[in-house]
């Protein structure tokens, strides 16, 4: 599949009607080659045609709100009470954490712009939670260790850092999204959030993080997207944590 579209620059700007067929024509492209995505896409479609006569005006940058997704139907919800954050892989350390103890684990929170390929952003948007370098070095990553697999309890969705990558200062395992617990459609009640890169490398409903010896593509990677996928302007050198 075809990498998705650029994001349009500046967020609120009305978008072109050539523009708007243009997102069309690459929805209907994904349609054929990713028929996980196409219940959503259905939705999408729906609700703009319910917005709008034209059957348009869902396509426009969203003013001010995400839109949700995911690549399977349904996803369990989960809580303190059943909730799991597994460690494991070329580490010294394995260890499975509850949503206790990363809530007593020092919190770090960024703020930055959230972009999907697909076009919309959320410009400021908060998030907080453990730095995921201090659970890596808590786990006490092996020197064979060179990148991190995630995988989540959607049983599906996975992505993949470089260990150099993961131990950024502004990559988190996030508890909170906009100063609330993060809410079940985006991905809690724990995800990754990558500040520099696209947010499909934001795993949602995370579950597992596993020390690797190279790069495991995650699941769209292995469909055409960037396995790394800074934003324009990220500055890909920051220091680590
Ligand atoms: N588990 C899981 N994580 C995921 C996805 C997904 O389908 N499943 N989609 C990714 C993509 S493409 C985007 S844009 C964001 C969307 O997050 P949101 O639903 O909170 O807006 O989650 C990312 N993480
Ligand atoms: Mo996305």
């Amino acid at each position: 599949m075809a990498r998705k579209p650029k994001p349009e620059a500046g967020g609120g700007a009305p978008m072109g009607r050539r523009a708007m067929l243009g997102m069309l024509g690459a929805g209907a492209a994904s349609l054929a080659l990713a028929p996980p995505l196409q219940r959503g896409w259905e939705r999408f479609l729906g609700a703009a045609s319910q917005a709008d006569s034209t059957g348009l005006t869902g396509l426009l940058p969203n003013p001010g709100g995400f839109r949700y997704y995911s690549i399977v139907g349904s996803v369990p919800r989960k809580d303190e009470t059943d909730y799991a954050l597994t460690v494991d892989g070329l580490v010294d350390k394995p260890k499975t954490y509850t949503l206790a103890d990363l809530r007593a684990m020092p919190q770090t929170r960024v703020v930055a712009d959230v972009l999907c390929t697909d076009g919309w952003r959320v410009d400021d948007t908060p998030f907080e939670g453990v730095k995921l370098a201090d659970i890596l070095d808590a786990s006490g990553v092996r020197s064979s260790g060179a990148a991190v697999r995630f995988t989540c309890f959607d049983g599906a969705y996975t992505e993949s850092l470089t260990l150099e990558q993961a131990r950024r200062s502004d990559v988190l395992v996030a508890l909170n999204m906009q100063d609330e617990p993060l809410t079940h459609e985006h991905g809690g009640p724990v995800r990754l959030y990558v500040a520099p890169m696209y947010f499909y490398k934001s795993a949602k409903w995370l579950s597992g993080i596993s020390v690797t010896d190279q790069v495991v593509p995650g699941f769209w990677e292995e469909r055409g997207y960037a396995i790394d996928g800074w934003l324009d302007g990220a500055d890909r050198h920051s220091d680590t944590a």
